[in-house]
């Protein structure tokens, strides 16, 4: 055979075979692409495309085009969706043992939350997935939630009581935010928007870098430093993607997953620090003595039942982690 014709050959079995084996991955998540959580799909799916030699490229669905976070893990489950960065806000109704690390006031800050994720507690939580149809690949991060509301400020539980607040789809935050005296009305973030500009709810609860990117200071004027929850979030891909993956590519997978947890926990970093002073030249007023002792004190009979839950040992494992 002709070089010339050899090399054409050659050229043409690589590209059909480059191009048979590129595979794209569909990922959502609730905000925006320049987010927090658009930052962190955007290094898992990077790494994963260089180490994959571009055999796995993905196609991002931001601003939870792809539905609501409840609705997307169920497509994960199912494989209609490959991957989805995603709040631990509903993901309790699927793998439970997830619940306990939504409860109010159960982390002191960045540091000790962080530490618990990475640590034996929070690997240990992964482990429980994939007999639920669910590969976790790694923790990201959502941040502390602080509560939003179109009436008055709030320094203390009695400032929040008899407001109508949107929560996620989660009984572990409705019981706590309950002894707070709020109405706790559960929507999907999608609708929440449109709720918040209709007055259907009076306020919302979420970290600064989702009031931020999902811009709430168009339609909400008072912010509460109240952090009453850290809200851990979850890389997860479906099983339907993983058990495709050889050894190798399983490890590139979770490799880029622990680096998107780290990017996307850097970029809530920058929102805490930078998110406040532009909320507040957006227009928010934004209480930062809010008494914290005073909720949890108040919390304390939900407290009760989470320890009925979780197990009050199982919370003090958490807390106690230095
Ligand atoms: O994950 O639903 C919520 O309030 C979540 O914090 C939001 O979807 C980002």
């Amino acid at each position: 055979m002709k070089l010339g014709t050899l090399a054409a050959c050659l050229s043409l079995a690589l590209s059909a075979s480059a191009f048979a084996q590129t595979t794209t991955l569909k990922i959502g998540y609730a905000t925006t692409k320049d987010s927090h959580y658009g930052v962190g799909s955007t290094v898992f799916c990077d790494e994963v495309e260089k180490g994959t030699q571009g055999r796995y490229k993905c196609q991002h669905f931001p601003n939870s085009a792809l539905g609501g976070e409840r609705e997307q893990i169920e497509a994960v489950q199912l494989g209609t969706q490959d991957l989805v960065n995603t709040s631990t806000g509903p993901v309790g109704n699927f793998v439970p043992e997830v619940k306990i690390v939504d409860i109010p006031f159960l982390f002191r800050d960045y540091d000790h939350a962080r530490k618990v994720m990475d640590g034996p507690i929070g690997q240990d939580i992964l482990a429980k997935f994939p007999s639920k149809g669910i590969i976790a690949l790694a923790w990201t991060e959502n941040g502390f939630r602080h509560m939003t509301n179109s009436k008055r400020d709030i320094v203390k539980p009695s400032d929040a009581a008899g407001l109508k607040m949107r929560t996620m789809e989660n009984k572990v935050h409705m019981d706590g935010y309950r002894t707070f005296g709020i109405l706790p009305t559960p929507m999907a973030f999608p609708e929440l928007f449109g709720a918040l500009q209709q007055g259907t709810v009076d306020g919302q609860e979420n970290p600064i870098p989702v009031i931020l990117s999902a811009k709430f200071a168009q339609v909400q004027n008072h912010l509460s430093l109240t952090g009453h929850v850290y809200s851990p979030a979850l890389l997860l891909l479906s099983p339907r993607v993983w058990n495709k993956l050889s050894d190798a590519d399983k490890k590139v997978f979770l490799d880029a997953a622990r680096s998107a947890g780290a990017a996307q926990r850097k970029k809530v970093n920058e929102d805490e620090n930078n998110g406040i002073a532009q909320l507040e030249k957006d227009g928010m007023k934004v209480v930062r003595n809010v008494d914290g002792n005073a909720f949890r004190e108040a919390l304390k009979p939900a407290y009760v039942g989470y320890a009925k839950e979780f197990g009050a040992d199982n919370i003090k494992k958490i807390s106690d982690v230095k």
